[in-house]
């Protein structure tokens, strides 16, 4: 192993914050889920506004770019071809950002706000359901997708456009932030991001595991216990331990690749044989109301409901702040990921890609397994409602698919399924943790450093789940993620100063920059850094 590539402030950083929160709530679980949840209520009030404003700013400038000059730029050579072709790519795009949540969720989702719906609607009318089977997909939806791409555009422009081998996100903001980058406040944004990851990953695992284990019981009768759910959290863990230690292609790709075969093959079968006119119609009806309500549920923030005079339902806290901070912790990982995976792609690909196909994959889960369980209540053929109260949602996900033809093979598919999830979303989590913490990456990042970030992944969590606190960390981590606001804000000024420069630099021969304006001249979808390579051998050919 080389030494010098590693970057060790990060890598310690990122472990000794890790260990400060997580120790004192081993040690103090009740007074430190008090403080987290005031810190919790005291952001999403406070600053509900910022995070709902981010989403649309984000969503505006990234279409906004893909229509730019700045997004013909390819990221890579001339005649490249994208590395992974495009199913793989939105395969992996999919699996990496989406956990098993999508399946806990899409599920579920629609009973929550039909109980609760937003805009003063009357709970459990027919409005409500309308509202209900529009609103997973929002969440799901286009500013979310937004949020998870907007990294990538620095990130992927600096790793093939200017060839820096480092996938940092602190030196995505190199052009605004210059020397400071390479002191403490590079470590500090760096270090902050992995610690937003881990407590959003440690979310998608408390939500993931109880799930899971519901699927073990219903197959196997086994109970579910802290123990059972243990074991399940370490089969979890060998087999993304194993899938990222095999790398991105043999490894990440494979594991990929069977996801979204087994997500077909879910979807086609709950379609085919469930209520399939109901779903299609209600899915059709579901994006339309979507598409008609966009800008209003982007900004509904209840007003007037804190002056006490009507009543508050903290509908846009409890949901759409909650959210996009929840996204946001994600979405500098998603951002690395999706940067690494895009080679050979231009930077408008990238952007219409990850927004539509992570849109339509979201509006397919939503549309199909949410719409199946719909129709179930309101046909009275299972109370899901009833249910959920009496059980929880674990135990109403699995109940749900389980009037499902096949009934114990389709539970076991699901529950197969939600582990490769899981599995999937970690394994490139912990490929790009380790990233984060190297100097440089020469191909790959260091096999020692991938498993170790896997452990730690999962050990934290699993620490948790036995001592209580599981909940506390989510909400911490999604506190600790506020800063991520600003860093979004700073990478996107960071990509547009730097691919602008470039753009307007076509003069400058001893830069290793590209030459757009000559290549667009050329009216040729030229790489521009074939275009720098040309000059300066028709340079050396005039000396
Ligand atoms: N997001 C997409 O658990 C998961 O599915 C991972 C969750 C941010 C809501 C991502």
């Amino acid at each position: 192993m080389n030494k010098r590539i590693m970057d060790w402030p990060t890598f310690f950083g990122a472990l000794a914050l890790l260990l400060l929160v997580t120790v004192p709530l081993i040690l103090f679980p009740e007074a430190g889920k008090e403080l987290v949840g005031q810190a919790n209520d005291f952001m999403t009030d406070k600053f509900g506004f910022l995070y709902m404003a981010m989403g649309l700013a984000v969503f505006a400038f990234l279409v906004f770019v893909a229509f730019s000059k700045n997004g013909h730029v390819k990221l890579g050579e001339e005649g490249e071809k994208a590395e992974f072709n495009t199913f793989s790519w939105a395969a992996m795009l999919f699996a990496a950002g989406i956990g098993s949540s999508i399946l806990y969720w899409g599920v579920i989702e629609w009973v929550y706000y039909y109980q609760g719906p937003p805009f003063g609607i009357a709970p459990e009318s027919k409005e409500a359901i309308q509202w209900s089977t529009a609103y997973g997909i929002f969440h799901w939806g286009p500013i979310a997708w937004a949020i998870y791409t907007l990294p990538a555009l620095p990130i992927s422009y600096f790793f093939y456009v200017r060839r820096k081998p480092v996938l940092k996100v602190s030196e995505a903001v190199r052009p605004v932030l210059g020397k400071w980058v390479d002191g403490p406040v590079g470590n500090i944004i760096d270090v902050l991001f992995m610690f937003g990851l881990m407590g959003g990953a440690g979310t998608t695992l408390a939500l993931g595991t109880p799930m899971i284990a519901q699927g073990v019981n219903y197959l196997t009768g086994i109970p579910v216990t802290l123990g059972m759910q243990a074991v399940i959290m370490l089969v979890a863990t060998a087999i993304f331990a194993v899938s990222s230690y095999s790398g991105l292609r043999n490894g990440i790709k494979v594991l990929s690749d069977i996801n979204i075969w087994l997500v077909i093959f879910i979807l086609a079968f709950i379609l085919a044989v469930g209520p399939t006119r109901f779903i299609l119609e209600t899915t059709f009806n579901a994006v339309g109301v979507l598409l008609d309500n966009f800008f209003k549920m982007a900004t509904w923030m209840e007003p007037f409901g804190n002056l006490g005079q009507f009543e508050e339902t903290g509908f846009p806290e409890a949901w759409t702040v909650f959210y996009w901070a929840w996204w946001l912790v994600y979405a500098p990982f998603v951002g690395l990921f999706v940067a690494r995976i895009s080679r050979g792609r231009t930077i408008r690909e990238m952007i219409f890609g990850t927004i539509v196909y992570g849109s339509l994959g979201s509006i397919l889960f939503f549309g199909i397994m949410g719409n199946f369980g719909l129709y179930l209540q309101l046909t009275g053929q299972f109370d899901a409602i009833s249910f959920l109260e009496a059980n929880g949602a674990p135990a109403t996900i699995i109940e749900i698919i389980a009037q499902l033809p096949f009934a114990p093979f389709m539970v076991f598919v699901f529950t197969v399924l939600a582990i490769i999830f899981l599995a999937t979303t970690f394994d490139s989590s912990s490929y790009i943790l380790a990233s984060v913490v190297q100097k440089e990456i020469e191909g790959e990042p260091e096999r020692w450093n991938r498993l170790f970030w896997a452990f730690a992944l999962c050990l934290m969590p699993l620490v948790l789940l036995f001592l209580g606190g599981l909940g506390t960390l989510q909400t911490a981590s999604i506190v600790g993620g506020f800063p991520l606001i600003f860093i979004m804000f700073l990478l996107a000024w960071s990509f547009m100063k730097a691919s602008s420069a470039d753009i307007r630099s076509e003069d400058d021969y001893e830069s290793p920059t590209i030459h757009i304006k000559r290549w667009k001249k050329e009216g040729k979808r030229r790489a521009a850094s074939q275009v720098f390579k040309d000059d300066q051998k028709n340079q050396k050919d005039q000396k």
